[in-house]
């Protein structure tokens, strides 16, 4: 029997007070996330019992159909964070607009936006699914928080991180000091610290993406995916295909394990398909610390500034080696087809 563990509360706790300045808000801002992961890790345990599997006829602000459990982590999200005093504004990937602190609530100095269940077309499998936030300072100098607190580059994110409600639960998030993963003990109902300090392999084994859309892709994005799997083995050893279809449960994977997931624009989302605020940002804050990196392809995601709520990015994270072999590929191919035949191997 353990009977010395460290809890994310202990772990969060010892990392900001290394900081005489910490005020310990964003120590509790890191709690109350944490709750609501409990919550909604009790909820997605309970739903093929309840009865709340399926969806709730409503669709979200894409358009895209709505799960009762997307409402559920969404409402969770909201009610633990709203009146504590610690957030200003919040922004949901299930919102259409900015979400403000109830008035009868104090707002405090941070911004926290979230995808309450990320991949939710895969609850009714009972696949993983996860949630994914992202911590910004506000910006803005009066009142309670507007879009300006919101519409920042992932740089300057103060924290960010993602819960999987996998075969365990698990929560992973970093606040600039590395990434520090933690398991719910659902014995004891606490998050206890199982990986710290996540470093994830320079080189990967798998490659992570939807191969279905490969003939949707560009030409110089088949190139590179195609030597991901073996077309040019001096440069890249061939890589294993994994794909849950769930960004949270193929992220953690590759962090894990090493590897590269891809989202890439195709023709039918011409601007990619992932959210740059709610998905690509707080997983490239996270890859970075973990040693690994992410782009669009040509630029680093954390650079792009962004000019609306629901933004979309093509993504391409993780591994970085891998990564790297990807963006150069895509800036080899594309300067070549520019000034002449393409040298890689025929299609
Ligand atoms: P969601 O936020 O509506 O759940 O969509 C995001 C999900 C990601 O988790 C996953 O990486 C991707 O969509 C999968 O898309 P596809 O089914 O097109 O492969
Ligand atoms: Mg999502």
């Amino acid at each position: 029997m353990q009977t010395s563990v460290t809890t994310i509360e202990r772990f969060i706790f010892d990392q900001e007070h290394r900081y005489p300045e910490a005020t310990g808000e964003l120590s509790n801002l890191l709690y109350d996330i944490a709750l609501a992961a409990k919550i909604i890790a009790a909820a997605i345990r309970r739903a093929g019992l309840v009865n709340i599997l399926g969806t709730a006829g409503a669709r979200n602000v894409q358009g895209e159909e709505q799960q009762k459990l997307d409402i559920i982590a969404n409402e969770t999200m909201k009610n633990c964070l709203n009146h504590t005093g610690r957030v200003c504004v919040m922004a949901s990937e299930e919102d259409e607009n900015i979400v403000p602190v109830p008035p009868e609530y104090p707002v405090g100095k941070y911004a926290v936006l979230f995808d309450p269940l990320d991949g939710s077309s895969n609850i009714d499998v009972n696949a993983a699914v996860g949630t994914i936030f992202s911590i910004y300072r506000r910006v803005s100098m009066e009142g309670r928080g507007n879009v300006g607190d919101v519409l920042q580059p992932g740089c300057k994110q103060v924290a960010s991180g993602y819960v999987m409600y996998g075969s365990s639960t698990m929560l992973v998030y970093t606040t600039g000091q590395g990434v520090h993963g933690f398991t719910l003990d659902p014995t004891i109902g606490e998050f206890l610290l199982s990986h710290p300090r996540i470093v994830t392999p320079r080189v990967g084994m798998y490659y992570s993406v939807n191969e279905s859309n490969f003939g949707r892709w560009e030409r110089p994005m088949q190139v590179a995916v195609r030597g991901l799997k073996g077309d040019v083995p001096d440069m890249m050893k061939p890589k294993n295909s994994r794909y849950v279809g769930s960004l949270v449960a193929d992220f953690h994977r590759n962090l894990i394990a090493g590897g590269i997931f891809l989202y890439p624009a195709d023709t039918r989302n011409p601007g990619g398909k992932l959210r740059l605020l709610y998905e690509a940002s707080p997983m490239a804050f996270i890859a970075e610390q973990a040693e690994g990196s992410a782009t669009d392809g040509t630029n680093r995601i954390l650079d792009i500034v962004p000019r609306n709520l629901h933004q979309r990015t093509p993504l391409v994270i993780g591994s970085r080696e891998d990564v790297g072999f990807v963006a150069d590929t895509l800036r080899r191919t594309a300067s070549a087809r520019a000034s002449g035949p393409v040298v890689q191997p025929a299609l």
